[in-house]
């Protein structure tokens, strides 16, 4: 899942892809380089980060989905939390819903249904504004998974089919780095909730803390936590370096087949 960040303010790639034809060049960029999914945030979810109004990220997001969608021929997922944005996207072209808050909007499940995309359900720990600031767990593991337990649930009783959702523990929202990185050991935890698993790890503040690496220097560590994620089980990685990210990835599918020892 490529990132493409149509907020001036985005925390890593600095709000380049403001502009309509540089956001679709990138899009194009990406699906070269091999995405699979385009996703399209108007808002920023960066630590600090304090949300947008409605009708600003409607304007922000859905000409550029209406763009995309007759430029790209991967599917768009749009990143956003809103009702409103939620069933406006789907009007202009997305095929997934990719929810930070897991629907807990009021009204939100019920405007996903209507849309009947797939809707990626994440766990976070209080709201991007204050989510860093003191996240607290006595089992990280345990309680992002029972939270993603119950979204399931909520979504489903609120009609949306199981075959429609994913999940994702929503790395660095509201996680220490010592959670995180027990929610990447403990990814396979999360697979047996029997939905795809998405990880995002891309350019992260984490990265850069556990290896003192500035924005501009964390494609290493942003690639090597991607190929852990896909090792331990998540389907599909949300990633701002695509081709970097695939190799990745790809090499670890291909040890994963062939490395059983029969050689
Ligand atoms: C929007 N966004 C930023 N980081 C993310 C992550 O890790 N997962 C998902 N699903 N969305 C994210």
């Amino acid at each position: 899942m490529g990132i493409l960040n149509v907020t001036p303010d985005s925390f890593s790639d600095g709000g380049r892809f403001v502009g309509a034809q540089a956001a679709v060049d990138h899009a194009r960029a990406m699906q070269e380089a091999g995405a699979a999914i385009i996703d399209v945030g108007g808002e920023s979810s960066r630590p600090g980060a304090t949300g947008v109004p409605e009708q600003e990220e409607l304007d922000r997001v859905i000409p550029m989905l209406e763009a995309l969608h007759g430029a790209v021929e991967v599917p768009l997922s749009v990143d956003t939390t809103k009702p409103g944005v939620m069933k406006a996207a789907a009007a202009a072209g997305a095929g997934l819903i990719n929810d930070i808050t897991a629907l807990r909007s009021p009204g939100a499940l019920e405007a996903a249904r209507e849309t009947g995309l797939p809707v990626c359900l994440m766990h976070m720990q209080g709201a991007p504004a204050t989510m860093q600031d003191n996240p607290t767990y006595s089992d990280v593991l345990g309680e992002v998974t029972a939270f993603l337990r119950q979204r399931l649930d909520a979504a489903a009783a609120a009609g949306i089919p199981r075959s429609r959702l994913l999940v994702d523990p929503g790395f660095g929202f509201g996680k220490r780095d010592p959670h995180n990185a027990r929610l990447l050991a403990g990814l396979p935890a999360l697979t047996e909730l029997g939905v795809p698993v998405l990880a995002g790890l891309s350019r992260k503040s984490l990265v850069g803390r556990v290896l003192g690496r500035e924005l501009p220097d964390r494609l290493a560590g942003s690639v090597a936590a991607a190929a852990l994620a896909a090792w331990h089980g998540a389907s599909i990685i949300r990633a701002h370096d695509v081709a970097e990210t695939l190799d990745a990835v790809n090499l670890m599918a291909y040890v994963r087949q062939h490395g059983g020892g029969d050689a």
